[in-house]
Parts: structure tokens; C-alpha cells; sequence
């Protein structure tokens, strides 16, 4: 018999980590399974297409991602002091005496929802103690993340966690509403044979992106000592999920476009939960100059280039910028 996600954190009762964190976590896992149930019934719910709104980025937004948005918020601003969210420029007041922070992306890479392809939601929790400004509270490296994890609204809906040691992996369960572990202690291999990258941008890339990329392509018959396969599902948490069970690279590097200058993805939300969670299973994650966990954030929607998976192949990639002109 699998352990739930509420018998897990029993048994884990002397993990401080995950108890300090367990109601909040709780909280996000009650939100995820009911934007499963959203994101599964849209069509049939008429809650497809455009909201007809933009959000901070200025992207459209669609409208399960007000609807995800919603269902986050309801489901922990009592459990929170603090709630900053990619859909909502500001942060979120939440329970003024709760000491912890939740900064998520609610539905992320829902341009793929009208064509039925996987999507999921990013959340990371912080320490909150009483005192400073609530955006201030937001704004910590990624080194001080007490939890990290996704929802993975796939074939089957996942709840992918870490409190930084390790890495576990819940499946939902339709008939009982619970999460139930099957994927223990999930662990990325050292070296990769899949890169992620959206090839369409390759004339807008730094140097040393486009020196690695074209020896991947090149595989035995250029430098590398393996040929390479491609991926690219435009939905980060799919990607993520397919390396930590799999293996590779994924890449989100910044470029010489204006809007991507700092790269694509936003810290505070996508790359620092997505790097604790790639360490914690014995990945790594870098902007290709520095550890992604280690960035002082700035502004709650800042941008970052996002290098992460296979150790060694993170650090070479690392090597190719070492050797070229440094941006970021
Ligand atoms: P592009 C989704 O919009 C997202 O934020 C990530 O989930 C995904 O990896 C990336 O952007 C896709 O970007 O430029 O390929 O559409």
C-alpha cells in the first residue's frame, strides 16, 4: 500500500523542514487537484481560450489561468502571510500572524491548454517572520527556499516535492482525492542524451549557447562523444518532469531580443523552485555564469536565463561561457 501525501509527512514528522511547511503544502495540493479537475473540464465547462486580459508580463492570459489563480489563492491566503503570484503584478495580502511566503505560477504554460498538451502549476514557500515589507519577504535567493514543487497536469496529475532533501514524486488518486507516492527519491543521472530547447530562437542566442547546441548537433560526429535527441514541449514543467525522470538539459537562455535580454522564465516562481528541485536530485541549475539559487532577486517578475539537469552537462555548458564573453 503507497503512503499518502498526508501519511507521508507523518512519517517524515521529524523532517522540521516539511512540518513547518505541511499545512501551506496541504493547502497547494487541495488547490492542484482541484485546477486538474479545471484544466480536465474546461472545454466542457466553456473555461477554454483567452481571458480577454493581460497579466503583469503582458502576456494574454487564458482564462484558466484567472480560474488557477483563483483556486490558489482561496486555498492558502489563510495559511500564508504573503502570496505572490506570475498572474498578479502585486503581492497578495494573506494571514497577517502565518510565517511563511508562497510565490507560485498558477498555470504554467497554458498557451498549450487549447491543444490539449500538459501544463502544470510552480509554487515555492519561504521563510516569512514578522517584520520588513511583504514584497520584501519575497524577495530571498533561491538558497533560502524552505519547499519547492509542481503539479503535473499530464495523463495522470503529479505532485513533484522537495524540502531539499530529495525528491518525491505523488500521483493522484481519482477514486480517494488523495496524492500517493510512486515515484520515491527521484534522482537525475550525471550526463544527458536529450536537450530542451525552442531551436526557433537559435539566431537570437548568446555565443556560447549557440557553440554548445551545435556540437550537440554535430554528437559523435563533431566533439561530443554521444549523438543527442531534442525536446521541446514549450511547457517547463513537463520538461522538468521528464529529466528528473529520464535525464537532460533543458535551456531557456537569454538573447539579444529586447523582451529576453534576462532570458524567458521569471525567478522567483519557475527557475528557483525548478533549480531546488533539480539539486535536490543531483542536478544542477545555472543562468551558465552562476547558481540559479544563488541570485539576490530584485523585483518579484524578474527575468533569468534557465540552464538545468545533468550535472555534467550543466557544468559544461558552464565551460562553453567561460571560454566566451560573459552577459549575465
Ligand atoms: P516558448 C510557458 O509559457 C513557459 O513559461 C515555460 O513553461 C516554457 O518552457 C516556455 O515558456 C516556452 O517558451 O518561447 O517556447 O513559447
Amino acid at each position: 500500500m503507497s503512503l499518502s501525501l498526508n501519511e507521508y509527512i507523518w512519517q517524515h514528522r521529524s523532517d522540521a523542514s516539511l512540518q513547518r511547511v505541511a499545512p501551506l503544502l496541504l493547502g497547494v495540493a487541495q488547490a492542484c487537484s482541484q485546477i486538474a479537475s479545471a484544466v480536465r473540464n474546461a472545454a466542457l465547462n466553456h473555461a477554454s481560450g483567452a481571458a480577454g486580459t493581460d497579466n503583469i508580463q503582458g502576456e494574454a492570459q487564458q482564462k484558466l489561468d484567472v480560474i488557477s489563480n483563483d483556486i490558489m489563492v482561496a486555498a492558502t491566503q489563510e495559511l500564508a502571510r504573503v502570496l505572490a503570484s506570475e498572474e498578479v503584478e502585486q503581492v497578495i495580502a494573506g494571514n497577517p500572524t502565518a510565517d511563511l511566503a508562497l510565490v507560485f505560477d498558477p498555470l504554467d504554460g497554458s498557451s498549450n491548454l487549447d491543444v490539449n498538451i500538459s501544463v502544470g502549476t510552480i509554487f515555492s514557500i519561504l521563510s516569512a517572520p514578522q517584520g520588513g515589507s511583504d514584497e520584501a519577504v519575497c524577495l530571498q535567493s533561491g538558497t533560502r527556499q524552505l519547499c519547492a514543487g509542481y503539479a503535473l497536469y499530464g495523463p495522470a496529475t503529479m505532485l513533484v516535492i522537495t524540502t531539499g532533501m530529495g525528491v518525491n514524486g505523488f500521483t493522484y488518486q481519482e477514486e480517494t482525492g488523495l496524492f500517493v507516492l510512486t515515484h520515491p527519491d527521484l534522482r537525475i543521472a550525471p550526463q544527458a542524451q536529450e536537450f530542451a530547447i525552442n531551436a526557433s530562437n537559435q539566431r537570437h542566442w548568446e555565443q556560447p549557447i549557440q557553440a554548445y547546441i551545435a556540437d550537440c548537433l554535430e554528437g559523435r560526429d563533431g566533439v561530443r562523444e554521444r549523438d543527442f535527441n531534442m525536446r521541446w514541449v514549450a511547457s517547463m514543467v513537463a520538461e522538468v518532469h521528464r529529466i528528473l525522470l529520464r535525464g537532460g538539459v533543458f535551456l531557456y537562455p537569454a538573447d539579444s531580443r529586447a523582451k529576453t535580454r534576462n532570458g524567458k522564465l521569471r525567478l522567483l516562481y519557475e527557475a528557483n523552485p525548478m533549480a531546488m528541485l533539480v539539486e535536490a536530485a543531483g542536478g544542477a541549475a545555472s543562468t551558465g555564469q552562476m547558481r540559479l539559487l544563488a541570485i539576490e532577486p530584485t523585483e518579484l517578475h524578474q527575468r533569468v536565463p534557465v540552464i538545468l539537469g545533468a550535472k555534467d552537462e550543466v557544468a559544461l555548458i558552464e565551460g562553453y561561457f567561460n571560454q566566451g564573453n560573459s552577459k549575465y
